[in-house]
């Protein structure tokens, strides 16, 4: 019987070279003009992602790869003694656009089965940040409220009540885990009632004392706050928050966006490349060794972190901002970590440019911001995202409440299939 996996090696190549070709050919066609409407109104109806499995057509419903409902029912198999669609036979379809034989949809079932026990570590999700972010929507205002039935022009104030309680709660719920995970057994402090949130966050840390570290926290948590709305984690806060999900599931699932390495996991990976470099080159490191390294990593497939954005076609202002943080303070001008950071910054858009395959050769924020957190003594890396996590809640947050004050609807942009693309630049 041939796998799932099989089916999907044998289909995908023939739907690469369709992207290829359609991407050659007619990258610059034109389908479509973007309206007012479309902005204000949920990307409703803008042709604006690709979405191959399914097609849905206003008057005939959904299709999965050409095939409607009745199609499906017809030749789908169910499972054995059903007559029923069934998930496996389904997920095949949409993942292959092929139809299962009996043996196929089986072996899909036992892989299933095989594979579905909780594993051990499931009991560590107490220490996931974006559970326990969702978890507080046990608590959400909006929801309650929602429940017992309030108006539309309401809506906008329990969501707000929930924002402010939510971003009240990120310190010490981000310091929770913090201890949780690396300082195990240790008790938060209570929160000093004239501290700012951050000085407050930096206290439950554990670095109440540090003053620099708090200070750069402060800079680095303002500074991240916002970075209007198509970045991975504020669309996806604000594509859950559509729904009229409250803004503890709307916000949670942003800190799944955030975590990868992409996005927020970039900082964090910033570190581990830079001390790998040095753990290399040593500290007394010259430009042309760095451009070296910087090839290598190129060479090997690998992005470099920090460097590039979706958006920006220049040198980072946060990154600017963060430098101009190190250039005023000797301690960290002295580190050879930070002096890595500034001498890669020198050399790497020249490199960027060369291998000519980024559209910005030029910094972005992560490219320094993780090895400051690292030399003020914030030194386990992998929790870097869960402070842009506290940080980001600004901005996503605002955003929801704003969207319910102005009433703004569901997020329902068109998808297209390949063949239907094609079908429209012809
Ligand atoms: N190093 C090597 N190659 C890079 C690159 C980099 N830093 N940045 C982009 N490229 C490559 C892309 O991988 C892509 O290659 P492909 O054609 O083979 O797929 C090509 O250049 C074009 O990409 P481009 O349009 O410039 O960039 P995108 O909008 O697709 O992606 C990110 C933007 C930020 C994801 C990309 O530049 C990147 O991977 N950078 C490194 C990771 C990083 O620093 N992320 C943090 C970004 C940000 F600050 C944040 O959101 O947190």
């Amino acid at each position: 019987v041939t796998s799932l996996k099989e089916t999907l090696q044998e289909v995908i190549p023939a739907k690469q070279e369709q992207l290829k070709k359609l991407k050659a050919e007619h990258s610059q066609s034109v389908v479509g003009d973007i309206k007012v409407e479309n902005i204000i109104g949920g990307m409703r109806g803008l042709k604006a992602m690709l979405w191959d499995a399914s097609v849905l057509d206003p008057n005939e419903g959904i299709r999965f790869h050409g095939l409607s409902i009745p199609d499906c029912q017809k030749v789908l198999p169910p499972a054995p003694g059903g007559k029923e669609i069934i998930a496996e036979s389904m997920l095949w379809l949409l993942l292959t656009g092929q139809v299962p034989s009996e043996a196929q949809t089986r072996q899909l079932s036992r892989e299933f089965a095989e594979k579905g026990d909780l594993p051990p570590f499931l009991e560590k999700l107490v220490d996931s940040w974006a559970w326990a972010v969702a978890a507080l929507n046990h608590e959400s205002l909006f929801q309650a409220a929602y429940e017992k039935g309030i108006k539309k022009s309401e809506y906008w104030t329990y969501t707000l009540d929930d924002c402010i309680n939510l971003i009240a709660r990120l310190p010490a719920l981000a310091a929770r885990i913090y201890r949780n995970v690396y300082k195990p057994g240790t008790a938060l402090p209570p929160l000093n009632k004239d501290l700012d949130l951050i000085g407050n966050y930096s206290a439950l840390l554990g670095f109440g004392d540090n003053h620099n570290l708090t200070e750069y926290l402060r800079l680095y948590i303002a500074l991240h706050g916002d970075h209007e709305g198509g970045n991975a984690s504020a669309h996806t806060a604000h594509l859950v928050g559509s729904t009229l999900s409250d803004p503890y599931l709307s916000y949670s699932a942003a800190l799944f966006a955030l975590a990868g390495p992409l996005h927020g996991l970039a900082n964090q990976e910033v570190l581990r490349w830079q001390m790998a470099m040095q753990a290399e080159l040593g500290t007394e490191v010259t430009h042309d060794q760095i451009k070296e390294y910087l090839w290598k990593t190129l060479k090997g497939g690998q992005v470099v972190p920090g460097y590039g954005h979706g958006v920006l076609r220049n040198p980072d202002p946060r990154f600017i901002a963060l430098q101009e943080f190190c250039d005023a303070r000797p301690e960290l001008l002295e580190s050879s970590m930070i002096q890595l950071v500034k001498k890669t910054y020198e050399v790497a858009p020249g490199v960027l440019k060369e291998h000519g395959k980024t559209k910005n050769p030029f910094p972005n924020v992560d490219a320094t911001s993780g090895c400051v957190l690292h030399h003020y003594g914030l030194t386990e890396f992998k929790y870097y995202t869960v402070i842009f996590g506290v940080s980001r809640a600004l901005g996503a947050l605002t955003q929801l409440v704003w969207a319910r004050a102005l009433g703004l609807p569901l997020e329902r942009p068109k998808s297209l299939s390949l063949d239907a693309i094609e079908k429209l630049v012809k």
